[in-house]
């Protein structure tokens, strides 16, 4: 390999001396065509509604020339992995215990070759910013990247030879921002088809009501991670049923007059509290759903029943009674249920 830049090296060194027109082709392409870092963004929350969070990587395909390092940023709150899997290997189900070792990294040992695992591991896990994730490419090739927590989130990088036309940062820039308003368009519309809708509501035989809020929602591209629609007119002793429809896992936490777990991979978050489904709120415990799993099916498998995705509260008195999603407290996913 070394003999052979040493040889296109030489070439190049004769051309420029040689023939005029040739040269000037040499000198653009590998001067201006190849930059020797290019960063993309991995993920990202809609600036003006962070509930509204992308799903891919801007922009999902890169070219870049040998030698080039890349490094990916997690740009927004929700953590995301970088993760190259070794030849004929496919991604695992975050919810097994293969997906789940992904989740630690295995950052690269010298420039990737598409032969080994390298994986920046799922980051950022709280809300401490992640840094950026790097990796550099020598040899020419495709090179297919994917996050293990979000099977539609997948990137490839294509490495191409020195001296060859490949993206500059400024191409990068461009289609990354180009697909990123794509996705928020496709978000936006499914965060106000969700919050525009009355609220599922059944009238039981003793006179109350059971009302439905939905646990965030999904788009190809994107989550939205919020509680909607919020009924309006929740009376003492009406139910509360939260639903996940959604293709992420989400909590509903009540604090109470306690404090919530601050880390996503606390055993708290996914533990019901103080028991499983139906429970009956109150002002002061810490009340937890525990992760209720996303309408989603591993291969070969059928998703959860609704039954599954789905938590049961009765709403004894009047007052407000606060919940967040511990997964998704950082992307504003939150809402209160008046009861008048
Ligand atoms: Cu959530």
């Amino acid at each position: 390999m070394r003999r052979l830049g040493l040889v296109v090296a030489v070439v190049g060194l004769l051309g420029l001396a040689a023939c005029g027109s040739d040269s000037k082709k040499e000198t653009t392409s590998s001067s201006g065509g190849q930059a020797s870092e290019i960063s993309l963004r991995a993920g990202v929350n809609d600036p003006s509604d962070v509930t509204i969070a992308v799903l891919a990587y801007l922009p999902q395909a890169i070219t870049v020339g040998q030698g080039t390092t890349v490094s990916w940023t997690i740009a927004g709150p929700e953590p995301h992995s970088v993760t190259f899997l070794p030849p004929g290997q496919t991604m695992p189900s975050p919810e097994s215990a293969e997906g789940q070792k992904l989740f630690a990294p295995t950052p690269p040992t010298g420039s990737y070759d598409g032969k080994s695992l390298v994986n920046s591991g799922l980051v950022p896990l709280g809300p401490q910013a992640a840094p950026p994730f790097k990796v550099k490419f020598d040899t020419a090739g495709s090179y297919k990247f994917a996050c293990v927590i979000h099977p539609q989130m997948t990137g490839t990088v294509t490495v191409v030879a020195t001296g060859t036309k490949a993206d500059t940062q400024a191409d990068v820039q461009t289609r990354g921002d180009t697909e990123m308003n794509q996705w928020l368009t496709e978000g936006r519309a499914a965060k106000k088809a969700m919050t525009d809708k009355a609220p599922a509501k059944t009238a039981n035989a003793d006179g109350t009501t059971t009302w439905t809020i939905e646990m965030g929602a999904s788009t190809a591209h994107t989550d939205i991670l919020a509680f909607a629609p919020v009924p309006a007119a929740i009376k003492a002793k009406d139910k509360v049923v939260f639903v996940n429809n959604s293709s992420a896992p989400h909590t509903a936490s009540f604090a109470g007059k306690q404090s919530l777990p601050q880390n996503p991979t606390d055993p708290a978050v996914n533990a019901p509290k103080p028991g499983a489904s139906p429970q009956t709120l109150n002002a002061t415990d810490f009340i937890n759903t525990g992760l209720l799993p996303p309408n989603a099916a591993a291969p070969g498998q059928t998703p959860p029943p609704l039954a599954a995705r789905s938590f049961t509260f009765t709403v004894p008195a009047t007052g407000q009674y606060a919940y967040v999603c511990l997964l998704h407290v950082t992307s504003g996913m939150a809402g209160v249920i008046n009861v008048a």
